[in-house]
């Protein structure tokens, strides 16, 4: 096996990306704070054990379908190319490459060097000839691949898609679509609409696992901008909303307070209560996935359940 890795991402992006996040986020009413930044060290750490969690299911059931069907999921891409966008420790991974018998390279991409290198030497010896291309890239923006044969698959995983609104999602799946030639395919994961008392102790966990991961993004912005945001100052809110059928993340303000994020020059002032979203994770119906494929040029050619029908894989081709 060999292992490249390519950073299309200046070192200073994330940086830059942030602070214009977070002062377009907290200038607007209602604030926001986009999700890609519960991902530090420690919000990674505490992501992995929110995948441990009884009331957390959709690690779980993607594992299962991906342990039953990633032969079937081989056969039907042929793939010769795996590209795995926000492969992130790439564990569940493991199942698809094992079954994917004619591959030649695996691209993940991902914001997270550290989670690359760590992805790619976990294949280290046990595929030779496969050649590993890792890619510093936010897959949300437009990124120049490797030359590597087709057909390509390009896996997105782990209901991440639900993060996206709306808009975005259309833009992102035009974006995969335009990586694509005729024949290639996408393997994507998208938790599935149920119950809403499941759903929301999955976002709302007794152990408060979930309400200290939420709580870190502003430990993240303390630390980056300086900020002054006190976590215990904040409690965790998690609502399904049934008209857009997703589950928000709020973080609710315990008292009126202010805030000062110095390397924006920013003070920030929130009520008592005032509620900032920072986390918006849909859930999702096989009819809207496959209109929402159709409209970005994509056919969904397969769909594959877990055996409670909480969460699916789809395939689609372009
Ligand atoms: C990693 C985006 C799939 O939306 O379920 C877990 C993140 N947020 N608990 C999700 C998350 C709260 C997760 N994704």
């Amino acid at each position: 096996m060999s292992l490249h890795v390519t950073r299309t991402l200046p070192e200073d992006a994330t940086d830059a990306a942030l602070r214009a996040d977070v002062l377009d986020g907290l200038s607007t009413d209602p604030k926001t704070l986009p999700p890609k930044w519960f991902y530090d060290a420690r919000g990674s750490e505490l992501f992995e054990r929110i995948t441990e969690l009884d009331e957390y299911y959709p690690t779980r059931a993607e594992r299962e379908i991906l342990q039953n069907r990633s032969g079937e999921i081989a056969a039907a891409s042929g793939a010769r190319t795996l590209i795995e966008l926000g492969s992130g420790s790439s564990t569940k991974t493991r199942l698809l490459i094992d079954a994917l018998t004619s591959l030649e390279a695996y691209v993940p991409v991902d914001v997270s060097e550290s989670a690359l290198v760590q992805a790619g030497q976990a294949l280290t010896g046990e595929r030779p000839g496969l050649a590993v291309h890792a890619l510093i890239a936010d897959f949300t923006q437009p990124m120049t691949l490797p030359e590597t044969p087709g057909p390509r698959l390009v896996a997105f995983l782990g209901g991440t898609l639900g993060n996206l609104l709306p808009a975005e999602r259309s833009d992102f799946l035009a974006g995969v679509r335009a990586m694509l030639a005729p024949g290639d395919g996408l393997l994507l994961g998208t938790d599935l609409v149920k119950d809403e008392a499941v759903l929301v102790r999955a976002y709302d966990d007794a152990s408060g696992v979930t309400a200290a991961f939420n709580k870190n993004v502003l430990s993240v912005v303390d630390r980056e901008l300086g900020a002054d945001f006190d976590p215990d100052a904040f409690d965790h809110v998690a609502r399904w909303d049934p008209e857009r059928e997703w589950i928000e993340m709020r973080l609710r303000s315990r008292t009126a307070q202010t805030v000062k994020i110095p390397a924006l020059g920013m003070v920030v002032d929130f009520a008592a209560g005032e509620e900032m979203r920072t986390e918006v994770s849909a859930k999702f119906r096989r009819e809207g996935v496959a209109a929402e494929l159709d409209k970005a040029g994509l056919e969904l050619t397969h769909w594959w359940t877990d055996s409670e029908d909480r969460f699916a894989l789809s395939l689609s081709v372009a």
